[in-house]
């Protein structure tokens, strides 16, 4: 890479963070490297590449230069260290855990993270002796209290998946610390666009880049990025070991969305504010959740940390559950779907879908309500997407 790249603002970043020519054909998009392993010149150099003496590929499962690309993209964007890319974002989530606790360490988390990231710490890590606690994010006290001497891991989705509820991210890598604990953040929602969780002091930013980073809906993948040298350390080898790399032809997808990412999460939210104001003052609307609305409980936070609200709202229809069925099955250009982050506009509902493992008891307690339904607005016009909930509203009178 000729230049700094760190001296260009964000957009400029996404374009070409990774993606310089290829420096033997001088190719403007980047090589698909599809192979599993690369020849030495002689068993001298193999030898040098093991023992860590030579820069140089072995086995894509350990480094593969397509993925390699997709890691420095992502890395330089959240200001990390470097980037851990994998087959998805909860192979990311388990990468990381896998990496930073043993038998004994205890976790707190975000009580509505997304459903199956609490549902393997609950039920599959406490089983290798890993304990966790959910609370509520948004209540720094909450989060003080839950802390135990043994918790290694602070583990946070901000905005949260799907009551959109925020954490202060500068407040709660204070308690990490005081506590000795490393501070995850789930960037996913946010993405670095909107949100750079390693200025404000986090340890480690995970990503499903399932969702805006690739924004096609056609890939699912993930990555961890560490702030320090230190914890990549720390990280890598687990990272070989556990076996959740990233296949070259998913990273040069990605990379490829990656490109217009910053366009892509601009265009939404510009709907996203639209669509979250039109939704407020329907009659048929009971709350709106969007850190953009002043409702929002955390609006001067979502000002103050992030650059902006984003393109995820969650509703609650006043005719509850029943209702939200009747919306979800009337839409046309909306597409009932989960998933969140891609081109087109997606609606579910968590209670039924994404969050359905969760005994309803702790969904209540996280804010997720049986008639919440959640939006993930795209790139279309804002005007037909209005329309189309005209439309599906129109099926309640
Ligand atoms: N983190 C967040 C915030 C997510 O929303 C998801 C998936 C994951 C991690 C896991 O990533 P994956 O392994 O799927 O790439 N969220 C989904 C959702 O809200 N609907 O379907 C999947």
């Amino acid at each position: 890479m000729a230049h700094d790249i760190k001296k260009y603002g964000l957009t400029s970043q996404t374009i070409h963070a990774g993606q310089y020519p290829d420096p033997t054909t001088g190719a403007v998009a980047p090589p698909l490297y599809q192979t599993s392993t690369f020849a030495f010149k002689d068993c001298e150099e193999g030898a040098a590449r093991f023992a860590g003496k030579q820069d140089g590929y072995i086995y894509s499962r350990m480094g593969n230069p397509t993925v390699a690309r997709l890691e420095e993209a992502v890395s330089t964007l959240e200001g990390g260290f470097c980037g851990f890319a994998t087959g998805s974002g909860m192979a990311a989530l388990n990468t990381t855990l896998f990496a930073l606790l043993r038998s004994g360490d205890h976790v707190v988390g975000t009580n509505s993270v997304y459903g199956p990231s609490r549902m393997v710490l609950e039920r599959d890590w406490s089983g290798f002796g890993v304990e966790s606690t959910f609370v509520d994010t948004s209540d720094a006290a909450a989060v003080e209290a839950a802390m135990r001497p043994n918790t290694k891991l602070l583990f946070i989705e901000t905005p949260a998946n799907p009551t959109m509820a925020l954490a202060d991210i500068e407040e709660m890598s204070r308690i990490a610390k005081k506590s000795g604990a490393l501070l995850l953040v789930d960037n996913t929602f946010a993405t670095p666009i909107l949100q750079r969780p390693i200025d404000l002091g986090a340890d480690v930013v995970m990503h499903s880049m399932t969702k805006f980073i690739n924004g096609a809906t056609d890939v699912v993948a993930g990555m961890v990025v560490p702030a320090t040298e230190e914890l990549a350390r720390r990280i890598r080898p687990k990272h070989y070991y556990l076996g959740a790399c990233m296949d070259p032809h998913q990273a040069w997808l990605v990379l490829r969305g990656f490109k217009t990412l910053a366009l892509r999460v601009r265009a939404s939210q510009e709907n996203a504010v639209k669509v979250a104001s039109y939704l407020e003052e329907n009659p048929h609307v009971e709350w709106v959740r969007y850190p953009g609305l002043k409702s929002h409980p955390q609006h001067a936070l979502a000002a103050r940390q992030m650059k902006g609200p984003g393109a995820l709202i969650s509703f609650c229809l006043k005719g509850g559950l029943d209702a939200g069925r009747t919306l979800l099955d009337n839409v046309d250009l909306m597409t009932l779907a989960v998933s969140l982050g891609g081109i087109e506009t997606l609606i579910q509902h968590p209670s039924s879908m994404t969050h359905a493992a969760m005994p309803r008891e702790e969904r209540l307690q996280a804010g997720i309500e049986d008639g919440l339904v959640r939006l993930a607005v795209g790139c279309e016009d804002s005007a037909d997407i209005i329309a189309d909930f005209e439309n599906a509203f129109s099926f309640l009178r």
